[in-house]
């Protein structure tokens, strides 16, 4: 494919941007590749600037479960945009949005809506600090909660041992009051719980791992941190901001009937607009400012115009068999992306929750952050560059999800299935 305008452009963009990207992974460096530079996209579809057609399994890394430029959406966004794009003040498409999720979600009396994931997740560890009047953060490696300085940290040699930054510009303090355990691995928790008695204010965890590929909880994980947490007097933080109305209408919660303090929630909830959210019992979020001391703020939170984009895309959701339609595309890729590699004897292993899905290149099972460095990430690079070669358009890392979303055709995953035919 061509790549003659999106050359000239990145070229323009590293002038202005470090790296020329305003979200490290989308410049293509865990691929070794070029980055898109994308001009549109409608459906299942995105087309760059070089007027190369790709059909899209990223869907903006999670938001668009409902496909580029959805008509509904479109219109919803400019009925509202006509009034204004922001009064700094309440509007009533705050409370028809908080609604609708309050509804999804039983285990949320009140809900803060922010900017982005990271605020939400940011927000949260303080209110469960607030909360518990504790300090130390429990999260797993492999699990990312957006870019929040207690998040920026990996565990320790030992599993008792401090966490260390993974970035620079973090305090050694911060990342001091968080400790980083292996998914799905219980028994650490136990030991660390066993350790830190009444220090931990929370344990956050995606109740299904979008970060490292897709990894599913294992062994009533997600059970067993709610009894730990319950014991030890601490919160238990979900952070659905991938998961949140992607795998059910109410979450990973939903589906594994597991209901955490405080929900983390972001991408879908806005329809492809800058919305994110936390929310729990009125208990928890009545210490919320001004209701309560932890403050928390934002200009833009609550927009009326990512609301409305936002209410547009719940409403589609709850009508009609959204998620029975996307299990179904999720079981037929999966059965024949699988089918297909065995043909072709590449070992895989492939893990999926209705429409997100991950592929590691691997013989071994894999159930935390350290399988998956066992995994062949060289020929993800490979796979990914293949695909794309042939308009296939997959995430630019090993370490992310695959997304389906309602406007992918059946064409688009014979398409899918039988580009690997040409591996
Ligand atoms: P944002 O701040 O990017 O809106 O959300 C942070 C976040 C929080 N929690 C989970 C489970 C997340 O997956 C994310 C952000 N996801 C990444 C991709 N998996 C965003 C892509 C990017 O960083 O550009």
């Amino acid at each position: 494919m061509k790549l003659v305008k999106s050359k000239k452009i990145f070229s323009r963009l590293k002038k202005s941007l470090p790296g020329g990207v305003n979200s490290p992974v989308r410049a293509f460096n865990s691929v070794d590749s070029f980055p898109l530079i994308i001009k549109s996209g409608k459906g299942s579809v995105i087309i760059d600037e070089d007027d190369n057609s790709y059909i899209d399994f990223v869907g903006s890394w999670g938001p668009l479960i409902l496909g580029h430029a959805n008509p509904n959406v479109i219109s919803k966004i400019i009925d509202t945009i006509r009034n204004g794009t922001s009064f700094g003040n309440s509007t009533k498409l705050e409370a028809e949005l908080a609604e609708m999720v309050i509804k999804a979600f039983p285990s949320i009396d009140l809900i803060r809506f922010v900017n982005s994931g990271t605020e939400a997740t940011m927000s949260a560890i303080r209110l469960a600090r607030a909360y518990t009047n504790k300090k130390i953060i429990i999260k797993f490696e492999g699990c990312y909660h957006g870019h929040g300085d207690s998040f920026l940290s990996k565990s320790g040699s030992g599993i008792a041992e401090l966490d260390e930054s993974i970035s620079r510009g973090v305090s050694n303090l911060v990342i001091s009051e968080t400790i980083t355990l292996p998914y799905n691995d219980i028994n650490s928790v136990e030991t660390i719980f066993n350790l830190n008695k009444n220090d931990i204010a929370a344990i956050i965890v995606e109740p299904i791992a979008g970060n490292m590929g897709v990894i599913l909880p294992e062994n009533n994980f997600l059970e067993n941190l709610r009894m730990i947490t319950e014991k030890y007097n601490s919160l238990l933080i979900f952070d659905e901001v991938i998961s949140g109305f992607r795998v059910d209408y109410g979450g990973a919660q939903t589906l594994y009937n597991v209901n955490p303090d405080i929900t983390c929630l972001g991408k879908i909830i806005g329809g492809g607009l800058p919305v994110g959210a936390y929310g729990g019992k009125y208990e928890i979020m009545k210490m919320v400012a001004p209701l309560g001391q932890v403050y928390q703020a934002g200009t833009l939170s609550g927009n009326p115009v990512a609301m409305s984009a936002g209410i547009a895309t719940l409403k589609i959701l709850k009508s009609g068999h959204i998620y029975t339609e996307l299990e179904k595309k999720g079981a037929y890729l999966e059965k024949t992306i699988v089918q297909e590699f065995i043909k072709k004897k590449i070992k895989i292993k492939f893990s999926r929750s209705g429409s997100m899905f991950g592929i590691f290149f691997s013989s071994i099972k894999i159930k935390n952050w350290s399988d998956v460095q066992l995994s062949d990430i060289n020929f993800y690079k490979m796979f990914h560059s293949k695909m794309l070669e042939h308009g296939i358009y997959l995430p630019p890392s090993p370490y992310e999800s695959f997304f389906i979303s309602v406007s992918h055709s059946q064409k688009d995953l014979d398409r899918f299935v039988d580009v690997i035919k040409k591996l």
